[in-house]
């Protein structure tokens, strides 16, 4: 993508900051994040950056946004990320997780906004516990907290906007991401991210249950490789994507990779499993291969990476 003009809601959080640091050098970048668990300071400065602190809830806001502009490509990953919270708050956190979208979609609708795509940050939580393994887009979709319904209602609603109004749009399915700049200071943060922090801080790390559940962890560049890749296929349009490896990996796996790999300790102590955690989360990632991905890290490489940077 070069010579665009590109919106990056939650631009300042962990994915939208790699995203617009990847875009910046090449295209006009506006970023708009309400710095709950973003910073500005991931951003590289630029003279094609636009930085506003405001959240994707205020429509004045966005209306506002929309008229000085004329986006080429939206990507909104503006999100309360933390399941947990959207279980506490589930009212709050579906102004966030779904109203926002449909704001920007009614904005496009109306204003008759011309863009090449819009793409709409979901999860692999719309699959829920349904145990059937690696999760493939058509799967059984079993949306367990308001966080994943949010997710999946705002999937479908982009879709729908695709063929009634033909708003072009594409979603994603994102595993789970790690790389730098991840937050890692909520409970709710990466599992990777709290466990390179305990390892930088020498700091005990919990585990919730026996550490055996087992996720997709995929590294950031190959998350920023789907999104450019999702963002400029032609077959891309009106479909949804997972993003992931493939590859299955346990938390006990990452605690013995990183003391064998990478000859630090870390003090693991065991606690109960988190209520309604799931055990795995695998995918199937062929669709997205057919465009062309080619995810270049495991797990060893991308931990490798990710130390570096921040060691
Ligand atoms: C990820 C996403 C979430 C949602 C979900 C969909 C992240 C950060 N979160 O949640 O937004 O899309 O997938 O299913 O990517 N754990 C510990 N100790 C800790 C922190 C976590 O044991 O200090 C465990 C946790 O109980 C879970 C595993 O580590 O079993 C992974 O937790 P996570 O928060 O990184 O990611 P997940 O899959 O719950």
């Amino acid at each position: 993508i070069q010579n665009n003009n590109i919106l990056i809601t939650g631009g300042a959080g962990f994915i939208g900051s790699s995203l617009a640091n990847k875009l910046l050098p090449n295209n006009k970048v506006t970023v708009i994040d309400d710095l709950s668990m973003g910073d500005f300071s991931n951003l590289n400065s630029s003279s094609n950056l636009i930085k506003i602190k405001g959240s994707v809830t205020d429509k004045d806001l966005l209306e506002k946004v929309f008229d000085e502009n004329d986006f080429d490509y939206i990507f909104h990953l503006a999100a309360v990320a933390s399941v947990a919270d959207s279980v506490a708050r589930p009212y709050e956190t579906h102004q966030v997780n779904f109203d926002s979208t449909m704001a920007i979609l009614e904005i496009l609708r109306k204003n008759k906004k011309s863009i090449k795509r819009f793409i709409f940050s979901s999860s692999a939580a719309v699959y829920g516990d349904e145990p059937t393994l690696p999760k493939q887009e058509e799967s059984i979709i079993r949306p367990l907290t308001p966080y994943a319904v949010d997710k999946f209602a705002s999937e479908r609603m982009v879709m729908v906007y695709n063929n009634l109004y033909k708003i072009p749009a594409s979603a994603t399915r994102f595993f789970n991401v790690y790389g730098p700049n991840q937050n890692p200071n909520s409970p709710y943060s990466g599992f990777i991210s709290i466990l390179v922090d305990r390892l930088k801080n020498q700091k005990p790390l919990t585990i919730f249950g026996d550490g055996e559940q087992a996720r997709d962890f995929v590294y950031i560049d190959d998350v920023l490789q789907a999104l450019l890749l999702i963002a400029t296929s032609d077959q891309s349009l009106g479909q949804v994507y997972n993003v992931g490896t493939g590859i299955k990996t346990t938390l006990n796996d990452l605690i013995r990779f990183s003391q064998s790999n990478l000859g630090k300790v870390v003090d693991v102590k065991y606690a109960e499993p988190r209520e309604g955690d799931i055990k795995l989360s695998i995918s199937n990632i062929q669709k997205l291969k057919k465009i062309g991905y080619n995810p270049k890290y495991n797990l060893e490489s991308g931990m490798k990476k990710y130390l570096d940077y921040e060691f």
